[in-house]
């Protein structure tokens, strides 16, 4: 994408805006300048137009808080939130149970910020300002913590967009900072502190008093404080990249794994990343350090995967506090308090500083022995971990995940012998006593999912399923066999183009009065978003229908296909949205008559197994450069939840 860079520049040009504190001048007056024409090659601009902002569940996981619904985070109820955990204060003293269900409450009253953990206490005021600059949206920023008389600075090392994002939000604005390094003109005399508060924010923080802050002695870092320029909202010309929420930042800015639009979305749409940034498979660019932390934030789970991390894991305590920080004793009493209790984590001669919370959550904490000496980490901030273990305690579908290792026998088209239990989620599809005439995919509860071409409405009462099979001529006593309640066909399915190719099996449940009980299938999970896989990976196929020479078979077979790109280049006017092309370039594996209704599964890096793809239909089997077509599920996952409830398939967000 070509981009000129003829752009306004306003207060001072972004990339000179530098920490010192100096003389506010003639910079902040507006300036055009002329950049050297520039070619854009990070973005996506396909994507771009989607407008995926931090409340794209089809990017990114939800918060705790939130549930994902028709593509986008919406905030959950009190009640949906887990009931334990630590209580928490906000900022106008009213007390919660736990973290989450603050954060659900302040969806709708978004005064209501997060204060502290504990107990609330007569009030006592936690406060930012922005000092020494003409604006009230710009300047040094001051803090006063609960219980502490004197103002601190925020200390500038390390200060990034995210944290000036967390301080612009907290004041009020809402798309955040425009900027987070601007000099401003301070007195000497103010500058006599000799300790900062340093602040370490995910980003997507609204309260300063969520990141995790930690009081630093400011002795080496030359008096150098944080500022930041928060952003109002305008109508301005932009012809630097456009944030969803608006805010216009320098296309330099884009794919760097920092959240500089304060929405997210300048990360949301990158073929490639910047600055060592990570770049995961669904376009999303996340800063290096949340790789290998132990939480997945690439949505199949890349980040975290064994191979990046297997290693790492053994050598990395703590990602997140640098390696010579050690937290320090500030008053005898707690000192006192803590010796009772000894915890063997915290060196001797080390406190935790006390604001408002009880003893008891004085001494819980867990300070990082490797705080160097006069750093202090304020207490009852940084939720992260917080919120880390809200996650934990959400319910998590179990489905994707087999009992077996799947073998590599010889001998689908090319494909290989499936073993029992390799494939929980393959089921076939029946017509009365007659042989298997399609293959379906069983995705929790009483649900079989398949291709609309597979089955008609007016013959319900004739469909078997039939589970736990892997040879279709000798029935045994692992296999559970259904009749169906209702096929529910994709209003859209058009049965010439097979464009909307699927359909949902209701089965009656075999034991009265109980759901489905089903003894050897496990569910195939759900992609809830089409950036969960991308062309190039490989996915496993697997049925019942004709193998090489256009054999008949009675055997479950299966092999490896990849996901194609450019499909449309292929089928041309054949191919539609809602499809997806996947095989080998040589067409030696391929899916083929009888194998229709069957899954493609794709696994995630924990090697959990998504129904990516119903056999649909091809150019014939297993000819060289006409891969197969495939229904593509994460197309229709709003539809298939419309049908069987969101609960049921819902591995996340939910
Ligand atoms: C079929 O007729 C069919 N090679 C299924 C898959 C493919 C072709 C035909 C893909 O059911």
């Amino acid at each position: 994408m070509k981009v000129l860079l003829v752009f306004l520049v306003f207060s001072c040009p972004f990339f000179c805006i530098c920490g010192l504190q100096g003389r506010a001048s003639e910079e902040e007056e507006l300036v055009q300048q002329v950049q050297p024409v520039q070619q854009e090659t990070y973005l996506i601009k396909e994507c771009l137009n989607n407008k995926y902002t931090h409340n794209s569940c089809k990017k990114i996981f939800c918060h705790p808080w939130q549930r994902c619904v028709g593509g986008n985070c919406i905030c959950k109820l009190p009640y949906q939130c887990p009931r334990n955990g630590t209580l928490v204060c906000s900022s106008s003293g009213r007390a919660f149970r736990n973290y989450c269900q603050l954060k659900t409450y302040e969806c709708q009253h978004p005064q209501e910020k997060f204060l502290n953990k504990a107990n609330c206490m007569p009030a006592e005021k936690f406060e930012i300002s922005l000092d020494y600059a003409d604006s009230q949206s710009e300047g040094l920023i001051q803090v006063k913590l609960v219980n502490h008389t004197e103002k601190l600075f925020m200390c500038n090392n390390e200060w990034s967009m995210n944290e000036a994002n967390v301080v612009c939000t907290h004041l009020g604005f809402k798309t955040g900072a425009e900027h987070h390094k601007k000099k401003f003109e301070v007195p000497e005399s103010a500058l006599t502190s000799s300790q900062c508060l340093h602040a370490t924010c995910r980003g997507l923080e609204t309260s300063l008093m969520e990141c995790s802050l930690i009081k630093r002695s400011n002795i080496n870092s030359n008096q150098n404080f944080a500022s930041v320029v928060c952003h109002k909202e305008d109508d301005r010309e932009c012809s630097q990249f456009h944030c969803v929420n608006k805010k216009c930042i320098p296309l330099t800015e884009t794919c760097n794994g920092i959240n500089d639009c304060g929405d997210l979305s300048d990360e949301l749409c990158c073929k490639e990343c910047k600055n060592n940034s990570f770049h995961c498979n669904s376009d999303v660019c996340i800063s290096n350090k949340y790789l290998c932390n132990g939480e997945a934030d690439c949505l199949a789970g890349e980040d975290e995967s064994q191979a990046r991390c297997g290693a790492l894991r053994e050598q990395k305590p703590n990602p997140e506090i640098p390696e010579q920080d050690v937290v320090i004793p500030n008053s005898d009493t707690d000192e006192a308090l803590c010796e009772q209790k000894p915890n063997p984590e915290i060196p001797e001669q080390t406190v935790v500083i006390p604001n408002s919370n009880t003893d008891e959550a004085l001494c819980e904490q867990k300070p990082n022995p490797e705080i160097p000496e006069q750093d202090v980490v304020i207490p009852n901030s940084d939720t992260d971990e917080e919120r880390r273990k809200i996650k934990s305690q959400l319910p998590l579908l179990k489905c994707g995940v087999t009992n077996h290792r799947i073998t590599r026998q010889k001998r689908i088209i090319g494909g290989n012998t499936a073993g029992k239990g390799e494939f929980p989620w393959q089921v076939a599809i029946r017509e009365g006593s007659g042989s298997v005439n399609c293959g379906g995919i069983y995705i929790g509860g009483c649900w079989i999912l398949t291709a609309a071409h597979c089955v008609r409405q007016s013959r319900v009462n004739q469909y078997r399923i039939w589970t736990g099979i892997i040879d279709t001529i000798a029935y045994n006593q692992e296999i559970d066999t259904f009749k169906l309640k209702q096929v529910i066909i994709h209003e859209n399915y058009n049965a010439s183009s097979y464009q909307n190719d699927i359909a949902l099996l209701e089965m009656k449940s075999n034991d009265k009065g109980k759901p489905c009980s089903l003894a050897y299938s496990i569910p195939a999970c759900v992609p809830w978003s089409e950036y969960l896989f991308r062309s190039g990976h490989q996915c496993k196929v697997s049925g019942w229908g004709l193998a090489d020479g256009y054999t008949k078979q009675f055997v479950l077979r299966w092999g490896n296909i990849h996901l194609f790109p450019n499909c449309s280049d292929i089928y041309e006017e054949r191919f539609f949205k809602g499809m997806e092309c996947a095989g080998t370039f040589d067409g030696s594996i391929d899916s083929c008559k009888g194998d229709s209704g069957g899954p493609l599964v794709c696994m995630d890096s924990n090697n959990v197994a998504y129904v990516w793809g119903i056999v649909s239909w091809g150019e014939n089997c297993g000819v060289k450069g006409y891969p197969g077509v495939y229904t593509k599920v994460a197309s229709f996952f709003d539809w298939i939840t419309h049908h069987v409830g969101r609960s049921l398939i819902s591995q996340y967000n939910v």
